[in-house]
């Protein structure tokens, strides 16, 4: 049997473009450091959010010290806001290690920081815990936060902000 030789031309190429796929996703998948978010951040009653531990201690516009550098928040969301962060800032020191904790007592929300790689869903039912690292910053620093899971129809609203505040004014009041 004769192959044309533009068929053995296209055959090989089709060939490593299968090859050049296969070898994206297994970058993508393995190579490129990309993690999944942590899903063990265990499972409350919607109702009950509020009242659970991590709320109890970390529910509050100012992040609250866990350990050096450590701090943690906890974020509530509703439609349409974030409890703290809607309104009024949370806010978290520069330098610090940041560990946000997230529940939905309603629907299912998103919870993204602009500028940073924080994202996530806010599942009902659900505590999403995610973990990011604020460097220096001279003056305090404004980074949005938006829902970016449709929500009902106040949902192109919701958002909210995290400041970070420099060391120096860390612990003043604003
Ligand atoms: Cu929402």
């Amino acid at each position: 049997m004769e192959i044309h030789n533009y068929e053995k031309l296209w055959f090989g190429l089709s060939l490593l473009l299968i090859v050049a796929f296969i070898g994206t996703i297994t970058y993508g998948t393995v190579g490129a450091g990309v993690e999944m978010i942590s899903d063990d951040g265990g499972t409350v009653q919607p109702e009950n959010v509020t009242s659970s531990e991590v709320f109890e201690n970390y529910q509050q516009p100012n992040a609250t010290q866990t350990g050096d550098g450590e701090y943690a928040v906890a974020v509530q969301a509703l439609q349409f806001a974030y409890l703290p962060g809607t309104g009024q800032p949370i806010r978290v020191p520069e330098n610090s290690e940041v560990t946000f904790y997230i529940s939905s007592t309603d629907v299912t929300h998103g919870f993204s920081i602009a500028g940073t790689n924080v994202n996530t869903m806010v599942i009902p039912g659900q505590m999403s815990e995610i973990t990011v690292e604020f460097g220096e910053y001279e003056e305090p620093t404004d980074l949005g936060v938006i829902c970016h899971e449709f929500c009902g129809p106040g949902h192109e609203e919701m958002a909210g902000t995290v400041r970070i505040v420099p060391e120096e004014q860390w612990g003043g009041d604003q």
